[in-house]
């Protein structure tokens, strides 16, 4: 077997045993741009046959029960399964992962909890050159909470609690901050005036939900553009992946964490922050594709909440990716020193471009609601 990782072999065999996968493995490479788990490319070769699969190892630092993953996910799938059939178009937008031979979608192995899922050989955007592209994973998402809009969200748990709390996601930083575990914090003292200036600004989504006008919905929580898989040859998107933290949440954290990711001019990590800012053409183009999917449940308030929600969804990771830069790089993956700074100043930058440009997106939400 050819792995990129070594580390790793010893579970890739055994997974591939398990699962018992069609002849022996030829190749196991890293894959995908993801900051959280270890996901693996698996080639196989059999006499008659070659299958790929992805095999990923979960991080447990970070979801600390997977086990809670997998029930919520069993339970989407349940719900989709029974409303619109296993056959189903619906059914085939969310990634599915592959029973083994304990009858598990799931293995626990020494290194830790594992999942394979067939790979699906399609495009997964870390940074987008074509407005269209945005369009259609708008329709991806709003659709996705469109075909879930039936189910109760609380029938899922929180795999990851508070995920999206903004005002906790603050206390947290300042907390940080106060600590200081990696003694960073004289490097980054613009970067601290930005949140201590703004750190009461960002608390009306959950100050909504809390006094009942926004309502919790199943939602995806993570939706980075390279989280939708799309097809090579005419642009539709296939499938959603990275479903972790699949669990109660607001719609509007979805619109505005696609919306961070892919609507900005550079990618989440450029270091020239004369090239970071909102791209209106990307902008409007996955409302269109987003507002027009979730039309059918999606109230009032909920559309009033979507700009806003793109605005604090960027100030939210841009203070997580502060304060794991003062904590010493422990939570996301970083590729060069400085990474979490840089990726925090980043989007400190779009999210004052967003406070620049507020009315503007409030105004093309609307065109395509109303
Ligand atoms: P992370 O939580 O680390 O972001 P993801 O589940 O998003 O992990 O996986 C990382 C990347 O791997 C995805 O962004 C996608 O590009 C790719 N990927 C995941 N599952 C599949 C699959 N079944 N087929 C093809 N690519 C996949
Ligand atoms: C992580 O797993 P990935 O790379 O798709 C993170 C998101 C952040 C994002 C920033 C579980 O997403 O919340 O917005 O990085 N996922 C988790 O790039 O923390
Ligand atoms: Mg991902």
């Amino acid at each position: 077997m050819i792995a990129t990782d070594e580390k790793f072999s010893k579970s890739i065999n055994e997974l591939a045993a398990l699962y018992n996968v069609p002849g022996r493995i030829v190749s196991a490479e890293r894959t995908g741009n993801g900051h959280i788990n270890d996901t693996f490319k698996v080639v196989t070769a059999g006499p008659t046959e070659t299958q790929t699969y992805i095999f990923q190892r979960v991080n447990e630092s970070v979801f600390t029960k997977p086990e809670i993953i997998m029930d919520n996910l069993k339970k989407v799938s349940d719900y989709i399964d029974e409303k619109f059939g296993s056959d189903s178009a619906e059914a085939g937008m969310i990634l599915t992962f592959e029973k083994n031979s304990e009858g598990n979608n799931f293995a626990r192995l020494s290194d830790g909890f594992w999942r394979v899922s067939k790979f699906i050989d399609a495009c997964s955007y870390d940074s987008i050159t074509d407005s269209r592209v945005l369009y259609n994973s708008g329709s991806a998402f709003g659709r996705f909470q469109d075909i879930l809009s039936g189910l109760d969200a609380n029938t899922l748990v929180e795999t990851i609690p508070d995920f999206h709390n903004t005002v906790k996601r603050t206390e947290a930083f300042f907390e940080g901050l106060e600590r200081d575990a990696a003694g960073r914090a004289s490097t980054c003292m613009p970067e601290i005036a930005f949140f201590e200036k703004h750190k009461n600004d960002f608390s009306r989504l959950v100050e909504l939900h809390e006094c009942g006008i926004l309502p919790y919905r199943v939602t995806h929580n993570d939706t980075k553009i390279n989280n939708i898989l799309i097809d090579k040859n005419d642009g539709r998107p296939l499938c959603v992946v990275d479903l972790d933290t699949v669990m109660p949440g607001l719609a509007s954290y979805d619109f505005g964490d696609a919306i961070r990711f892919g609507a900005n001019y550079s990618a989440e990590d450029e270091t020239d922050l004369e090239k970071v800012g909102l791209n209106f053409e990307y902008y409007e183009q996955f409302t269109r594709g987003y507002v027009t999917a979730a039309k059918p449940f999606l109230t009032v308030s909920e559309k009033d909440s979507l700009a806003l929600a793109a605005m604090t969804m960027t100030y939210e990771v841009a203070i997580r990716f502060l304060l794991d830069y003062l904590n010493g790089d422990i939570y996301f993956r970083i590729h060069r020193e400085n990474h979490n700074l840089e990726r925090a100043r980043c989007q400190i930058r779009l999210c004052e471009d967003m406070m620049a440009n507020y009315a503007k997106m409030c105004s093309i939400v609307d065109k395509y609601y109303n």
